[in-house]
């Protein structure tokens, strides 16, 4: 957040193609790898509304499974398996941090960061 505010003050009056007002047909790729950190990138952060799509790139099924699935927290989604050379797709996320991992190989484990998207800079809530 210091970075974009550092760029938008640099930038002064120049419009700054900040695009995540209009993310509707955007998608955020994340990598399936045979070799650390196998989910690339191993956190990903991602505005709320655009696409996930987890790309098989490995010669091995693997799933993409929310570590809610394996306890009794909610479940917020389970790929089940994932052929090489195919992919699995969320639509959106609600604004969270999701663990994930692989049920077939369980040292497989990646973060999805979904955050608000912030295009406009809100003032501090003043409550008194
Ligand atoms: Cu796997």
């Amino acid at each position: 957040m210091r970075i974009v505010s550092t760029i938008v003050v640099l930038c002064g009056m120049v419009l700054i193609p900040i695009h995540l007002g209009a993310v509707e047909s955007e998608v955020y790729y994340i990598a399936m790898e045979g070799s650390a950190p196998y989910y690339s990138p191993f956190i990903a952060t991602i505005p709320s509304g655009v696409m996930v799509q987890w790309i098989n790139q490995t010669a091995t099924a693997h799933t993409v499974t929310h570590i809610g699935c394996l306890r009794e927290n909610p479940c917020a989604f389970d790929s089940g398996s994932v052929a090489p050379g195919n992919s699995f797709a969320l639509p959106s996320l609600e604004a969270g941090t999701y663990h994930y991992y692989c049920r077939l190989h369980p040292i497989m484990r990646g973060v999805v960061n979904v955050v608000e998207p912030r295009v406009k800079r809100e003032g501090p809530s003043v409550s008194g």
